[in-house]
């Protein structure tokens, strides 16, 4: 069969159901000015450390987790979970166990040179007073295993591959919604596991803070590499 033989998929013989799927048409103008004005979007989002105390509704945060979660995902077995934490208890458990990590990483040594010279134009240190702040705080887990109703496991693929996948495409629902975050990654954050009440197939991957921007929210002044610097193009 040829290997641009449309026919040669689904495969004929397949015990699986297929459906249709299409997009809506644009004409290549539509398609580039779509892909320039969702990119000049995108261009806008900023990670920020300076949340507002204003409240944001939990649809909000159900819409932005329903989009995360139509990612991709390797064998399409969905391995996140998603834990929303509005409690302020429990934020303010998370931002002093991440406190002390982070003391143990800046004061500690845990932080070499390099990594300081790196990141002292983020401004950050040990600190993490928005993890009480910010209305929300959403850990994003990675589900190493799946889990039957009965108890016993199974294989997920390409975890970490199909979790990122969903942790950006959170950040741009969050960002289309006009909300702000700052995907922190627990570094030593297992304790979140028990914390949150997960289970032990569950790790953390990362920790967003979500809500708006307070009006004196100032973020580092940075660069982004041009497109020929993160670009190959072979024609
Ligand atoms: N986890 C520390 C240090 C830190 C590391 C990286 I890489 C950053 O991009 C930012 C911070 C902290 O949260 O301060």
């Amino acid at each position: 069969m040829d290997a641009f033989d449309l026919h040669a998929y689904p495969p004929p013989d397949s015990e699986h159901r297929f459906v249709p799927h299409s997009l809506p048409h644009l004409d290549d103008e539509a398609v580039v000015a779509a892909g320039r004005d969702f990119a000049a979007h995108m261009t806008n989002r900023r990670s920020i450390r300076m949340f507002s105390d204003r409240p944001v509704p939990r649809e909000a945060i159900e819409a932005a987790v329903a989009a995360a979660a139509s990612a991709p995902s390797g064998a399409h077995m969905q391995p996140w979970t998603f834990v929303v934490v509005g409690d302020p208890d429990l934020k303010a458990d998370i931002r002093a166990a991440a406190e002390e990590e982070e003391r143990e990483n800046y004061e500690g040594g845990r932080i070499g040179e390099e990594w300081r010279h790196a990141l002292a134009p983020l401004g950050t240190d040990w600190r993490k007073p928005f993890l009480e702040r910010a209305p929300w705080i959403v850990v994003l887990f990675e589900q190493r295993l799946g889990t039957r109703e009965d108890g016993s496991t199974f294989h997920h693929y390409y975890v970490k591959e199909s979790v990122g996948i969903a942790a950006g495409m959170f950040i741009t629902a969050l960002h289309t919604m006009g909300l702000a975050t700052l995907p922190h990654t627990p570094s030593p954050m297992a304790f979140l596991t028990s914390a949150l009440g997960r289970p032990s197939t569950e790790r953390p991957f990362a920790v967003f803070p979500v809500g708006f921007p307070a009006p004196e929210c100032v973020v580092p002044d940075l660069e982004r590499k041009a497109l020929d610097e993160v670009s190959v193009w072979l024609e």
